[in-house]
């Protein structure tokens, strides 16, 4: 899974146009470097990142679900928003990546009848709180996220969402400390409940800069070690901004696996 960054610096029309090539040409590229799925967004998630007005957000998802939609390639739209789930679906989005775990009013609801994918991932808070003290948040980081994670499926299962349609995520960097982040991929075989595909999120985080001591741009080689470790442990999707350097690394992964 390919980030796609739907957010501009800017908010003047100039801006908007720009930040659409831009992002579209992004698309190209990982299209190229053999993504699978483009994990289109259009708010930060980022700790502190402001909120998005809903037209805002649409303004920016929507244009690049139709410019894609026919790009050969599965298309997530990562929002928690009710309204931009339900637009993007009607506009032939693929999946809805929710940070939120489909906890919004609403958001249920607006994926159940839809038939799409859906990717539920375990937040502490939201993003302006989550970082406050998430050293005394858990008893047990491991087990805490698993119970978590089973319980929404339950839910979705009680609005009748089946499970072949479901991901589920333990949300690294999300309301975790260092630590905790690390006995998370350490232990994620047993994160998610029985035959559920498991999605993890490590480029680039600051959990691999705790480890390397480099900034987010220098963090490739790192995030193509998370990966590595994260799909060695179950993980049947991976969330990465280096398309072509992850494609490289999983391939020599399967390679070894195929030998053995
Ligand atoms: C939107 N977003 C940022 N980080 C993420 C992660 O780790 N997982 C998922 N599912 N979405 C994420």
């Amino acid at each position: 899974m390919g980030i796609l960054n739907a957010t501009p610096d800017s908010f003047s029309d100039g801006g908007r146009y720009f930040a659409r090539d831009a992002a579209l040409r992004h698309a190209e590229q990982m299209i190229a470097a053999g993504v699978d799925i483009l994990d289109i967004g259009g708010e930060s998630t980022r700790p502190g990142a402001p909120p998005v007005p809903v037209d805002e957000e649409l303004e920016r998802v929507i244009p690049l679900v139709d410019a894609l939609r026919d790009a050969g390639v599965a298309l997530s739209i990562d929002t928690y928003k009710p309204a931009v789930m339900r637009e993007a679906l009607e506009h032939g989005a693929d999946a809805i990546n929710d940070v939120w775990a489909f906890r919004m009013p609403g958001a249920i609801e607006a994926v159940a009848g839809s038939g799409c994918g859906l990717c539920a991932m375990h937040m502490i808070g939201d993003p302006l709180t989550m970082q406050t003290d998430p050293a005394s948040a858990y008893d047990d980081v491991v087990e805490d996220v698993r119970r978590f994670l089973a319980g929404r499926v339950a839910q979705f299962e009680d609005a009748g969402i089946e499970r072949a349609r479901i991901t589920v995520d333990p949300g690294f960097g999300f309301g975790k400390t260092v630590e905790q982040n690390y006995r998370l991929l350490a232990h994620l075989a047993i994160i998610a409940p029985a035959g559920m595909a498991l999605l993890a999120g490590v480029s680039r985080k600051s959990m691999l800069g705790a480890v390397t001591g480099k900034p987010a741009p220098e963090r490739v080689s790192a995030s193509l070690a998370g990966a590595v470790c994260a799909v060695e442990r179950g993980a049947a999707i991976v969330r990465v901004h280096d398309v072509g350097e992850t494609v490289d690394a999983l391939r020599v992964w399967q390679a070894v696996r195929n030998a053995a």
